[in-house]
């Protein structure tokens, strides 16, 4: 496929995924390669489930949308017995499990970054959440006899194949054998309805409370291994690199670095990843502590109700870990005022919060700052690429995993 040609599918892609998902809109990418829409209303993030026409989409490739009874996926590696899973066997032989997971794509709040890095400019619209329903790959990883020692790793291996410009890769991403069995699916449901195309159908992993990337779409392959995808066997198995989205793409790192390559690592959390001395250069594995004020608007202007309140509403996740103190700035970040959690509280999915405001008349930049059960909190701004980010969220060359407070502030004016 030439650039043009190349260019105008991703268009048309766009398109559709537009009259399906009137709840979102086309962002920019600066490399013209993502097929991304994002939510387009806040109001999304005064909502705790998302509806699919609202829910974010973000992948690479064309979109895949193939025959359920047609699919398979292969499972190999330490295993006791290989197959080739059907949907139908998915469906029946495996127990039927649902999970709440807020997916975040490890670029939302790319735009913020100063100077610009490149690819899809997501500003707060990359983050969903959705009752997912599947097969737990704990009950399936058993039943094949798999080696399923801590330290161990599953790759799971997307069914889109690009090959673009001499590129020939293939969409894997290894998850830890620890948190595999805690609590990923294989979901093939999405708020009770069947995967729609650009979610995954028929069948995708989902990774409870990490990063979207983690979650490969249009799942085509399980490796049970001893490490990581990593090194020569990886980089060129029957042609295919399946090491570039585990390895290079979605790790954090200061301009002009190639990230070391690592056979297994031991520390998971992003958060944890980018302060221990294990790692150079984090993985986007699980979701660090972020939120979201989904009313009023940015933009908005409000009146008080009859007791002289505005409510101000919105969303504060961590991840797989829980976001347990929220706290509300109206004056741009100087002060802080804490606000209040409703609504349901599960595991890997984000939490409603409130604050009852009391404003004079006024123009205002409203601020919402999230910090999760060990303690760690939104730092307030990103820093420059030159900067020693000392409490700052630091700047890295692909813009990911981005969880500062202060850029995601709405300007508000009280009649
Ligand atoms: N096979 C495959 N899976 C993929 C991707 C992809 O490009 N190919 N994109 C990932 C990224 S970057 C994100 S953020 C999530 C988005 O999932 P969603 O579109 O269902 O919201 O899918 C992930 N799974
Ligand atoms: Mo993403």
């Amino acid at each position: 496929m030439s650039n043009s040609e190349r260019s105008e599918s991703r268009r048309q892609e766009i398109d559709a995924m537009l009259e399906r998902k009137p709840g979102t809109e086309a962002v920019t990418d600066l490399a013209d390669r993502y097929r991304v829409v994002g939510a387009a209303d806040r109001e999304t993030y005064a909502n705790w489930l998302t509806p699919i026409e609202e829910h974010y989409v973000c992948h690479r490739n064309e979109t895949l949308d193939p025959a359920a009874d047609e699919w398979t996926v292969a499972l190999d590696g330490t295993v006791d017995r290989e197959a080739e899973l059907g949907m139908s066997e998915l469906r029946e032989e495996y127990p039927t499990v649902a999970v709440a997971h807020t997916m975040e794509c490890a670029g939302n709040g790319r735009r913020y970054f100063d100077p610009e890095t490149g690819s899809v400019q997501w500003e707060y619209g990359a983050v969903s959440t959705a009752m997912w329903t599947g097969a737990p790959l704990s009950a399936i990883l058993a039943d094949h006899g798999a080696t399923t020692d801590d330290g161990t790793w599953l790759t799971a291996v997307g069914g889109d194949h690009p090959e673009v410009d001499g590129e020939n890769d293939r969409f894997a991403r290894s998850i830890p054998m620890a948190k595999v069995l805690e609590d990923c699916i294989l979901a093939y449901e999405m708020n009770g309805e069947a995967l729609p195309p650009e979610h995954g159908h028929p069948v995708r992993l989902l990774v409870p409370g990490w990063y979207g990337v983690n979650s490969v779409k249009w799942l085509d392959e399980l490796h049970v291994t001893e490490t990581m995808v990593h090194g020569e066997e990886w980089a060129d198995r029957d042609g295919d690199d399946f090491t570039r989205w585990q390895q290079s793409s979605y790790r954090i790192h200061p301009e002009g670095v190639e990230p070391e390559s690592n056979a297994t690592i031991s520390t998971f959390d992003t958060w944890d990843q980018l302060e221990s001395d294990e790692i150079d250069h984090p993985y986007t594995f699980d979701e660090n502590v972020k939120s979201t004020i989904g009313r009023p608007d940015d933009g908005a202007t409000v009146s008080p109700d009859e007791d002289g309140i505005v409510e101000v509403v919105g969303v504060a996740w961590a991840g797989d870990d829980e976001a347990t103190t929220i706290e509300i700035s109206t004056d741009g970040g100087d002060s802080w005022n804490e606000g209040d959690f409703f609504g349901p509280n599960y595991d890997c999915a984000w939490r409603l919060f409130r604050y009852a405001w009391e404003p004079a008349p006024g123009t205002y930049t409203l601020v919402s700052r999230a910090t999760d059960e060990h303690g760690r909190r939104q730092p307030v701004r990103i820093a420059g690429p030159d900067e020693d980010a000392d409490g700052e969220y630091p700047w890295n060359e692909g813009g990911y995993a981005e969880n500062a407070s202060l850029p995601h502030a709405v300007e508000v004016t009280v009649e």
